[in-house]
């Protein structure tokens, strides 16, 4: 892992701001708020905890942490925080892999206290607060057999992944995590705290749909439930040697799969000594999945596998765990896959010569009619005409000396596979990146495209003062 560096072109503005004058705010702030809320320094266990991060480049000591306890709290807040314009940062689950995102040398604002989860079975809704990460969420919501189209993978936020977009189990079935959000309550950046839904404010409904924290600070989703019982799946890894027929079950998964209850995530790492290999999670929406669906990935020889009959939060924990980097494609077609392979055994040699550097590319094939569920128009994805699916690379390593040349890697990567994609027919550049996966070299015209205009005017009018540009993130 990376070392708390500062990339100092991801947020310049915070880095020459001095930590005196942060100090000060902070003052302020523990005078302001209510008893619901608190203020930590250096050397508190609450501090550390507000400040951690899933990787350590993600992590900026900041001058001092705030919990806050309620969405009044939040108000006073933001306003102090514009008012003094210091830097700040918002923290929902901590799992930014671009530095500065949810940090910041200023005023780390960690949610952590809203945590409550809260089932409305008449409406058939889930609301959901934006300091649980989504392990805390599932077994909560077991005795009434719904989940909402939350994460996969164990310790994502709530916060980011949904302000993200959201890919998720039922996504074939149900769309993006965006298209599942009934409403939001949000602390705008002048400190009112507003219900947003389609009906109440159909501009900022669009805008907290995929356009990260450029609004305010969400204190509540609240989701769709979905009927979901025990499902099937797990996590199983496959050899060098069974690459190959393992790459045909995916190809043919990727395009010919038909039933949305199925859905797999790949991911392509190198051994030990510089060869291939694959792990596979599986997943199914019912305790069994019919034959047929799966059966060209359960013929292959595993190395291990840990499949079965289970709750999704038993599935969302059996799957082990930077930089990230995106491309999407519109299909992972063979070629595609063989240079994906390519690219891992060769950045794995290339990082062989670095300490403790593993590369990983995770295949995400959906179906279709993906993108088909929205019921309104969302600020991620701009382009919804044709299915298209995002690729995560995703590069670690542990001197911070490194951190430059990594990026270059993934950089020259990515490269090379659109590339590969543009002389297999497909013209990738014209395709959104996924904000949850982007490197933040990326420009934000390459993941808000032709919505751009219309987040930036709704952007001028909810924060005219830009007190949101003080936090890290993609700016509109
Ligand atoms: C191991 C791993 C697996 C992943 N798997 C998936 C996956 O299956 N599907 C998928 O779609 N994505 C996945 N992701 C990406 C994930 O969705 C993003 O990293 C997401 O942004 C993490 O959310 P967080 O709350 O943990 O992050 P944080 O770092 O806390 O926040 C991310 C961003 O959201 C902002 N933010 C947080 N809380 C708020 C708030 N209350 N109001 C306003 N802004 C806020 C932050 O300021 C920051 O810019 C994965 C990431 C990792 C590391
Ligand atoms: C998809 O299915 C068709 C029909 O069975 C088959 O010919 C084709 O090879 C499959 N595609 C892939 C990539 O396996
Ligand atoms: C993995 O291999 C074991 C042993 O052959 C087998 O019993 C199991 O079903 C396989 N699992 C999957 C998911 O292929
Ligand atoms: C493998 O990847 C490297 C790095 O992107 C590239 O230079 C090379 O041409 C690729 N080889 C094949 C056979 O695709
Ligand atoms: C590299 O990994 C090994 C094994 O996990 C660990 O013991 C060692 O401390 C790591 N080296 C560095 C420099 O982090
Ligand atoms: C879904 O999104 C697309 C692209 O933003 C938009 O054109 C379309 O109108 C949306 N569908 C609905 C039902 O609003
Ligand atoms: C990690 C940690 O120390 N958490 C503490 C933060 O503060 C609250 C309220 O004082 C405690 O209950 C937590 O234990």
């Amino acid at each position: 892992m990376v070392s708390p560096k500062k990339i100092a072109t991801a947020f310049t503005l915070a880095s020459v701001f001095p930590g005196t004058l942060a100090l000060k705010v902070c003052t302020q702030i523990q005078q302001a708020i209510s008893s619901a809320s608190a203020v930590y320094y250096p050397g508190s266990a609450n501090y550390t905890a507000d400040v951690a991060h899933w990787v350590t480049s993600s992590i900026d000591p900041s001058a001092c942490t705030v919990e806050p306890g309620t969405a009044a709290d939040v108000s006073t807040i933001i306003k102090l925080l514009g008012q003094t314009r210091t830097p700040f940062a918002v923290k929902g689950g901590g799992h930014a892999t671009n530095p500065g995102w949810s940090s910041s040398p200023g005023v780390q604002i960690a949610m952590t206290r809203f945590n409550a989860v809260k089932y409305d079975k008449q409406k058939g809704t889930i609301a959901i607060g934006p300091g649980l990460i989504w392990d805390d969420v599932y077994p909560q919501l077991e005795p009434y057999g719904v989940i909402p189209a939350g994460g996969r993978v164990p310790g994502i936020g709530v916060a980011g992944f949904t302000l993200g977009g959201g890919y998720n189990w039922l996504a074939n079935e149900v769309g993006l995590t965006v298209d599942t959000v009934l409403g939001y309550q949000l602390v705008q950046p002048s400190g009112d705290i507003i219900s947003v839904t389609e009906a109440s404010n159909p501009d900022l409904f669009f805008a907290l749909k995929g356009g990260y924290n450029n609004f305010g600070i969400v204190t509540q989703f609240t989701f769709k439930a979905f009927t979901v019982g025990q499902v099937w799946g797990g996590f199983v890894t496959y050899g060098t040697d069974q690459i190959a027929e393992f790459n045909a079950a995916f190809a043919d998964f990727a395009v010919n799969t038909t039933d949305p209850k199925a859905a797999i995530v790949a991911g392509y790492a190198v051994d030990d000594s510089g060869e291939p290999i694959v792990a596979n999670i599986l997943f199914y929406k019912d305790p069994s999945p019919p034959a047929g669906v799966f059966d060209k990935f359960l013929a292959i020889k595993n190395t291990t596998s840990d499949v079965g009959t289970r709750s999704v939060h038993s599935l969302v924990e059996a799957t082990p765990q930077r930089y990230f980097d995106t491309l999407s494609f519109f299909e992972y077609t063979p070629a595609i896959i063989d240079a994906i392979v390519n690219e891992t055994t060769f950045w794995g040699a290339r990082l062989a010569a670095f300490t403790n550097a593993t590369v990983g590319y995770h295949v995400e094939p959906f179906m279709n009619t993906l993108l088909t569920h929205n019921t309104t128009a969302t600020a991620w994805p701009f382009f919804r005409t044709k299915k298209f699916v995002p690729l995560q690379l995703q590069f670690t390593w542990t001197s911070p000396a490194d951190d430059t040349t990594m990026r270059e890697f993934m950089e020259q990567s990515a490269a090379h596979l659109t590339n590969v994609a543009n002389k297999n027919g497909q013209a990738i550049q014209q395709l959104p990146l996924y904000p949850n996966y982007g490197l933040f070299s990326s420009p934000a015209e390459r993941i808000y495209g032709s919505n751009l205009p219309r987040l930036q005017a709704i952007k001028f009018h909810v924060d005219p003062h830009n007190v949101m540009g003080l936090a890290g993130g993609w700016k509109v």
